[in-house]
Parts: C-alpha cells; structure tokens; sequence
C-alpha cells in the first residue's frame, strides 16, 4: 500500500535535513568564558560513521573504526550485561564470587589480585543487583540486574539501563587522548578519573579508579598504553574472551614445546644406548 504523503511535507523535510546539516556543523562546543570547553572537545561529525552516535546502542559497542561493534558480541544481552557475562562461568545468570576468581585468574592475574577483585567487586555490586532487599550472605551478582549497578564519576558511555552511547564513547578520547595515541596510558587514565568525578562520589570515583587501572594492568602494551579498541571490547566483554583464548593458546604452545624436548631427549637417549650397545657387541 503506498502512502500518501501532503503536498509540501517532502520539501519541508529537505530543508529541516539541510537546516539540520548546516546546524552540525555551526554547533557551539566552547565558550571562552569556561576553559575546559576548549581543553576537553568533543567529536564532531561522528555522525559520518556511527549513524546517531548519541543514540544509546542495546546490544553492540560501535566506534568510529569498528561502527558495527564487535562481531563476536553477545547479541542477547545488554552491552553492559555482555562486559560482565565473561565472568559467569557456569553460564546460569548469577556471578558468584568463585567465578569472579576463576575469570580473573583465566585472564592472567595472580592470586592476590584475583582474591582483592572479589572483595571489590562482590561487595560494592553484590545488593544493588538482587531482587531482595535482603542481603544475600553468598554475595552474588544478577547478570539481568547489573544495570543497577551503574556508578558516578564514570565516563556515561553506559546509561542507566546497561545500554552503550558511541558518542560517550568517542568522547574519553578526544578529550583524554593527549597527543592523539590512539589509546590511554597509565597518566591519562589517573588525569581522565580524576577530571569525570562527581562532587561527593566516593564510592564511584574509587570504583571507576579501580576499573581503569585493572584494565590497564590487563592489557598495556610495552608503551605503557591500553589501545582504542582493547577499550571498547572491555565495553562489550569481548576482550576477555580474548585474551582468555591467547593465554590458552600460549600455555597449550609451551606444552607442546616442552613435550616435544620431552621426545626429542628420549630419542635422543635411546640412540646413545643403541650406539653403545652396539660397540659392545663389536668388542
Ligand atoms: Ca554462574
């Protein structure tokens, strides 16, 4: 059935669209009066490559290199339940604090670290995702619930129902990137955490810290810097995978190498014998 469309709505909506362009580019990001409008800017144009990039996305993280978001994401959830459905390992819905640990130690931390995430996280996120408003003693997390566990003094890439906003996203570069690395160092992350908190968070200036430096120490490279990218796929969790999968990738090469010195000194072993048995026999 084809619509009808009143006379004149067509040219209307083209001069609202051209209106609309014109307006984009002659937006008003800075004042003189407040320094920090011109010392944070924020992407303009993003829209040439992440179709309303301040639109919040329910299921993909997208950015302006990767705007169709990572292809291994887990469609079914909320990006924010995706960054965290790495660490349900037994895949029921509910993260315990054992599997805080065993995802930890999967990605690479030692014991100590590991045993610190699951007070951190277990404590701090624990109630807020219940259904109860009692306590739960197991301290559990509710996949399905941890949109309520959205904290301050963070950068707003998640909004308060787990979804991602790609603008938010660009942002923390074009305001954090300093000398346009194409990532954060250990300096950006304290100065970008320092400069996002909320008057009086504590609660979320400690958490957010906690979340940086730990995805810092996760994947820095040997210039000290986490990329672009490794960021956005912690948005979506698909980093962990990740790097879960190149660690067991490494420590399967290791056997292999060792196993195969293994054979290789029996074979050794057995030539030498045979080689002596054989002088024997001669004499
Ligand atoms: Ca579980």
């Amino acid at each position: 059935m084809t619509s009808v469309q009143p006379e004149g709505v067509s040219a209307i909506t083209k001069e609202t669209q051209m209106s609309t362009n014109r307006s984009a580019d002659t937006i008003v990001t800075t004042v003189a009066k407040c320094p920090p409008t011109s010392q944070y800017p924020v992407p303009k144009n993003l829209d040439a490559v992440i179709p309303n990039p301040g639109v919040p996305r329910a299921d993909i993280a997208p950015s302006a290199e990767f705007p169709q978001g990572s292809p291994d994401g887990k469609r079914d959830l909320t990006v924010m339940e995706q960054h965290i459905e790495f660490f349900d390992r037994n895949k029921d819905g509910i993260i315990w604090p054992y599997e805080t640990y065993l995802g930890f130690y999967a990605i690479g931390f030692n014991f100590l670290f590991c045993i610190m995430a699951v007070f951190v996280i277990h404590g701090g996120f624990s109630y807020p995702s219940l259904d109860s408003y009692i306590p739960h003693p197991g301290f559990p997390i509710y996949i399905k619930n941890i949109h309520r566990c959205k904290h301050g003094s963070d950068t707003g890439t998640y909004d308060t129902e787990g979804r991602y906003i790609p603008q938010r996203f660009e942002e923390i570069f074009s305001k954090f990137d300093r000398g346009k690395k194409g990532g954060l160092t250990l300096g950006d992350i304290f100065y970008m955490t320092n400069e996002i908190r909320n008057v009086m968070d504590f609660f979320g200036m400690f958490a957010n810290k906690f979340e940086w430096v730990t995805l810092w120490l996760l994947c820095k490279n040997q210039d000290g810097l986490v990329t672009k990218d490794e960021i956005r796929r912690c948005y979506d969790g698909t980093l962990f995978y990740h790097i879960e999968r190149t660690l067991n990738q490494k420590k399967a090469e290791k056997k292999q190498a060792r196993l195969e010195m293994k054979n290789a000194a029996i074979e050794q072993a057995k030539t030498k014998t045979k080689a002596v048995i054989n002088k024997v026999k001669a004499t």
